[in-house]
Order: structure tokens, then C-alpha cells, then sequence
């Protein structure tokens, strides 16, 4: 089943939009698989950001990143990774569609409350970067109502 990599950004964290944001993906259908709450490294956030690091917006990127404790997870489920970016919104909050996350919480590109991969690809790099330990294994028992 398909993963993906989503993050609350410190932002996200202090303006108490976890369990909303939690609450968006939960609801919609699909399962946590991985979580928690923690600060990162300065080399860990320009690893994650790597593609990103000849962007002239990299060294404050990271700088926002490690301000404070994100939120890391792993959501599983139906195309949830393509899905996942439909429900965080334009990376440019002023493009993201009202009802996004980014549409409804966000005004600057440089606090924009949440990450998500971009591909299933990158999904699976982000995860195993976020989460060498590995994830929980478990199985909804919703599963006969909810899959067709
Ligand atoms: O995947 P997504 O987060 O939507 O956008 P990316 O193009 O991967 O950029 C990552 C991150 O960088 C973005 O969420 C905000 C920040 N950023 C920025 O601060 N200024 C820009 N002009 C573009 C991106
Ligand atoms: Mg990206």
C-alpha cells in the first residue's frame, strides 16, 4: 500500500493546528503508520531539503525548520501521496484552494505549515530518512467497510 512522508512545521506546531491537521487526514481515510514529535539537527534539515539547496531561499528554509518541534508522520492508503498534496495545497499559500491546508492556514510561502512528498519515489526516501527505526505495523479493522 502506498506511503507517504507528511511533516507539521514548527509553525504548524505553535499555532496548534496538529490535531486539525491530523484530524484532515484521519478522517478522509487514510491510516497512521508512523509519528512523532521532535526537534531536528541543522544537517538533518538540509539533508531533507537537499534538492533544494542551491535555492537562494535554502538557508532560511532550514533556519525554520529546526526553530522548533515538528511533527513527522507516515500515512498510508490510496494514492495517498498525490492525494496527501491535494489536501496540504499550493506550496504558495496564496494559490492553494480555500479548503486546503495551505488555503485555510498559511499566507507566506516561508511558513506554509506542512510538508508532504511529491512522489511515491520521494516518499520513500523521506521515510526512510525521518523513520530508520521503522514504522507500526497494524491493519484497520475498517477495512471491509472502507475498501472497495
Ligand atoms: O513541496 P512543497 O513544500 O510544496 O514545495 P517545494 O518546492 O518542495 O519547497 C519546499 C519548501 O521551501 C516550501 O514548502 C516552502 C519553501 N519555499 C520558500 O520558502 N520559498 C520559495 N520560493 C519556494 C519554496
Ligand atoms: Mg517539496
Amino acid at each position: 500500500m502506498e506511503q507517504t512522508f507528511i511533516m507539521i512545521k514548527p509553525d504548524g506546531v505553535q499555532r496548534g493546528l496538529i490535531g486539525d491537521i491530523i484530524s484532515r487526514f484521519e478522517k478522509k481515510g487514510f491510516y497512521l503508520k508512523g509519528m512523532k514529535f521532535m526537534n531536528v539537527e541543522r544537517s538533518f534539515a538540509q539533508q531533507h531539503y537537499a534538492d533544494l539547496s542551491d535555492k537562494p531561499f535554502f538557508p532560511g528554509l532550514v533556519e525554520y525548520i529546526i526553530s522548533g518541534p515538528v511533527v513527522a508522520m507516515v500515512w498510508e492508503g490510496k494514492d495517498v501521496v498525490l492525494t496527501g498534496r491535494r489536501i496540504i495545497g499550493a506550496t504558495r499559500p496564496w494559490e492553494a484552494a480555500p479548503g486546503t491546508i495551505r488555503g485555510d492556514y498559511a499566507v507566506e510561502v516561508g511558513r506554509n505549515v506542512i510538508h508532504g512528498s511529491d512522489s511515491v519515489e520521494n516518499g520513500k526516501k523521506e521515510i526512510a530518512l525521518w523513520f530508520p527505526e521503522g514504522l507500526a505495523e497494524w491493519k484497520s479493522n475498517l477495512h471491509p467497510w472502507e475498501l472497495v
